[in-house]
């Protein structure tokens, strides 16, 4: 009977020891999708993201318009070093595009918020989201494969009106805005209006670039 019982107990705890090591065997890791080699700007509509990816590539690729909702799609366009730049349909339009547009932001590996000036609170709180998500998936990957960077464009018109003291008055108030989420290095001012009609050869384009390959060589891990 003792001989009986002591049988039955080694086979039941064998059998337990067999089923926890099963269980650790099955357990995966949770996968995260690795984002590809695109580069996507997003937006309040008409701040200028069509007319940026045109001003980086040098010619007219996008479509630009005078009203609000020019871009309805996403569409991305050959960059350098294999990498793609992805236009989006702007927020704070009349049509909702957001689900189309986390389809977008979780597929890039740098996000580049693009802003006029000092933020709206809409946009604010859709780049805090931005952060969020892609702090979240980085934590899951184990490593920082997204990342996100502002360019406050339209900086010709800035310059053209207002006066140096207030220029960087407002690029403070920008830092001061974007500093939970951006640190000042990661954010670009520039101009992408073309010289003349449809010629992006000549854009303020330059602090832009520099900020892009920076994040890309620094910040983000393959
Ligand atoms: N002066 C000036 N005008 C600009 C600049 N960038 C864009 N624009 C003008 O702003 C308008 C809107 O530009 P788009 O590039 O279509 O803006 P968008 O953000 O792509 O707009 P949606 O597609 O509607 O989201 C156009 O008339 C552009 O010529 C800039 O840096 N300076
Ligand atoms: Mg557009």
């Amino acid at each position: 009977m003792i001989i009986e019982l002591l049988i039955f107990g080694g086979a039941y705890v064998i059998s337990k020891i067999l089923a926890e090591e099963q269980q650790k065997k099955s357990y995966v890791k949770p996968l995260v999708t690795p984002p590809e080699k695109l580069i996507s700007f997003v937006g309040a509509t008409g701040v200028g993201k069509s007319s940026t990816i045109n001003s980086l590539l040098g010619k007219e690729v996008c479509k630009v318009g005078v009203t609000h909702g020019t871009t309805v799609d996403s569409q991305r366009h050959q960059y350098r070093n294999n990498f793609y730049l992805q236009d989006t349909p702007g927020i704070m339009d009349i049509v909702d595009y957001l689900p189309h547009l986390w389809s977008a932001i979780e597929k890039s590996c740098l996000v580049i918020f693009t802003g006029k000036g000092q933020l709206y609170q809409p946009e604010l709180a859709f780049l805090k989201q931005i952060h969020e998500k892609q702090t979240h998936l980085n934590k899951i990957a184990g490593k920082k494969q997204r990342g996100l960077s502002l360019y406050i464009n339209h900086q010709d018109i800035a310059i053209a009106t207002m006066t140096s003291k207030n220029i960087l008055l407002q690029r403070e108030a920008i830092y001061t805005q974007i500093e939970p989420y951006i640190p000042r290095t990661y954010i670009a001012f520039g101009d992408a209006k073309p010289t003349k009609l449809n010629d992006y050869s000549d854009t303020g384009k330059t602090e832009l670039e520099t900020m892009i390959w920076a994040y890309l060589t620094k910040e983000i891990q393959p």
